[in-house]
């Protein structure tokens, strides 16, 4: 009987581990979710996931290397990294610009994160994307 009981909190004590877990892993999941669905419409599409991909890459250490003449412009403080709020003002401006030319040609590692069908050009699209990230 007192086996019985004991086995009987063993797995009370699972459950509530599971259940914690899962709770604390949720909103992380979530976010990062939010992050990939561009439009938010509730679904990542291929190209939705593509950009997601590139951003990945792009930002692995948390901020991006600052490889092309655009964007040393756009390094404020002059560490070589772009990080989120300098990219923010990168991002920012070229999205203006494609919103006044049409597209714009893809000139760093940033913008290319949000060229989901690889052509070195965004179009009015995939500048979408890039609203949602400066807003
Ligand atoms: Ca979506
Ligand atoms: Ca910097
Ligand atoms: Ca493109």
């Amino acid at each position: 009987m007192q086996r019985t009981f004991f086995l009987f909190l063993v797995m009370v004590f699972v459950c509530l581990y599971c259940a914690v877990t899962a709770i604390l892993a949720a909103p992380a999941k979530s976010e990062k979710f939010r992050h990939a669905d561009k439009n938010a419409d509730g679904v990542i599409d291929a190209k939705e996931l593509k950009m997601e991909k590139n951003w990945e890459k792009t930002y692995r250490h948390g901020k991006a290397k600052v490889n092309t003449p655009l964007e040393h412009k756009y390094d404020a403080n002059g560490d070589g990294w772009l990080d989120e709020a300098e990219s923010k003002e990168l991002v920012k401006d070229r999205f203006e610009l494609i919103k006044t030319n049409g597209k714009a040609k893809v000139d760093s590692a940033v913008e290319q994160a949000y060229d989901a069908n690889n052509d070195g050009i965004l179009d009015q699209d995939e500048a979408q994307a890039m609203k949602e990230a400066v807003q």
